[in-house]
């Protein structure tokens, strides 16, 4: 039996970040600290155990545990919980401690690992850790592998953290359910060799999908495809940190998807290297350079590259409708369309109807259009130089020179240097070339005979047709 007092002491007292409260648990069990809070705890630096380079959770945190004869013990509790999706919006979800995602685990490779799983939802869960390698029985699948955990009750998962990596854990048992309820999290084993792989910053995140009603805060569980709020670490943007580093830092970023679609993740400004897949490291020669990497449905992977540049760096899902909050109704494309005289005509049936899209969606962004409480605008966010028209998985990579090894501290917008940053043409604009011939679609070419343009584009090899 480990007391309170030795749980605690040394940095780990320190290392409870703002937000989080201890609760202590039943007499035999170690303790189950709860995070109150959305906001991004600093690394916590392993007070016992082996030592390892903690990873950074965004808006998110990492789980303390105690060790108790040479075994490293944590304590998840599954719990209804209140998440802020971002300012403005919080949500009714189920997680662990308090927050969905979970808390992330670290340990380290070769670790004997016991985690104490108490149920508190109305039905029955169990845990399974996604990618390890250990004894079967330990693998969490209701029915499979053990009965189900009942509610109310408690269940311990043994086994030795054998293989380094990146991994996931997340229920397996009414799996529709909970998953879209906000269950998972994310597990760290680092290596044995603290200097293996070393980068600068480590950063975690976690990718899931809801579908809430505009106006509700209860995720609709029998949703199968039509998820329309794209998470981070359960964050959309704005409310997603941004992720800072120093300039020439080696950064590693690690996504693991647990939505129902994959998300082609792309970096602006710097190409990365996938280090790290679901099955551990990739081989040096395995890499190639690239600038975005789709992560598909339950898969880890493990990105690096160095921060070279300065700058605010956009950061996200490449699938336009990713980088979207929730839209309370089918927009149809109404670019070119003006009826503006037939919208006051419907507003005397219909006192809510609108008109989106008529030039574009970008109206959306900054629009002062009322929406129902508990609701994020689909488009929003303010950089400085106006809205940023963004929403879900979107985040920005800050990369500063005099941001402070260790220090997260949001460094505020980049200041770009004189000359940096692209601008109006104010010079004269001379008419543009078109086509006034009937029923062309083509702007002709300047100078060229028409025939020319036919050779080029009719299609060869059809004369049969
Ligand atoms: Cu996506």
């Amino acid at each position: 039996m480990v007391s309170r007092r030795n749980f605690f002491m040394g940095a780990g007292a320190v290392a409870l970040g703002a937000g989080m409260v201890s609760r202590v648990g039943a007499a035999s069990l170690p303790e189950a600290p709860l995070m109150s809070d959305a906001t991004t705890q600093p690394p916590r630096m392993p007070n016992s155990g082996r030592p390892y380079n903690p990873v950074v959770t965004l808006n998110g945190w990492s789980l303390p545990w105690r060790m108790n004869n040479g075994v490293k013990e944590f304590h998840l509790v599954a719990e209804p919980v209140v998440r802020e999706l971002a300012p403005g919006m919080k949500a009714n979800l189920w997680g662990y401690n308090g927050q969905s995602p979970g808390p992330t685990i670290e340990v380290v490779e070769g670790d004997r690992v016991r985690i104490f799983v108490t149920n508190k939802l109305p039905e029955h869960t169990s845990i399974h850790w996604h990618g390890q390698r250990l004894p079967s029985g330990m693998d969490g699948v209701t029915g499979l592998t053990q009965p189900g955990i009942p509610p109310g009750k408690t269940f311990v998962y043994e086994f030795i953290a054998k293989r380094p990596g990146t991994f996931m854990y997340h229920p397996h048992a009414d799996e529709m359910v909970q998953m879209a309820m906000g269950m998972m999290g994310f597990w760290v084993t680092h290596p044995k060799d603290a200097n293996f792989m070393k980068v600068d910053r480590d950063f975690v995140l976690l990718m899931s999908a809801y579908d809430i009603d505009p106006g509700s805060a209860t995720p609709r569980v029998a949703e199968m495809t039509d998820f329309n709020l794209w998470t981070w670490n359960s964050r959309v943007f704005p409310g997603i940190d941004p992720l800072v580093v120093r300039q020439n830092d080696r950064v590693r970023i690690r996504i693991g998807n647990l939505t129902m679609t994959n998300h082609p993740i792309h970096l602006h400004g710097h190409e990365f290297v996938v280090t790290g897949t679901d099955g551990g490291w990739t081989p040096p020669a395995s890499r190639w350079p690239e600038v975005t990497v789709d992560v598909a449905v339950g898969q880890m992977r493990a990105i690096e590259f160095d921060a070279t540049d300065l700058g605010d760096w956009a950061f996200h899902c490449h699938k336009s409708h990713h980088t979207m909050n929730a839209m309370g109704h089918d927009v149809p494309t109404m670019i070119g369309v003006d009826h503006r005289g037939i919208v006051q005509k419907i507003n005397k049936l219909v006192p809510d109807y609108m008109v989106m899209g008529e030039r574009g969606m970008a109206d959306m962004g900054e629009m002062e259009m009322p929406i129902p409480d508990n609701t994020l605008p689909m488009m929003t966010g303010q950089g400085p130089f106006g809205g940023v028209e963004m929403g879900g998985m979107f985040t920005v990579v800050k990369v500063r020179k005099d941001q402070k090894p260790g220090d997260y501290k949001d460094p505020g917008w980049y200041k770009h240097p004189a000359g940096t940053v692209a601008y109006e043409w104010t010079g004269p604009t001379p008419a543009a070339t078109r086509n006034t011939s009937p029923g062309g679609k083509l702007t002709k070419p300047v100078n060229k005979p028409q025939d020319v343009e036919l050779r080029a584009r009719k299609p060869t090899g059809h004369s049969g047709h």
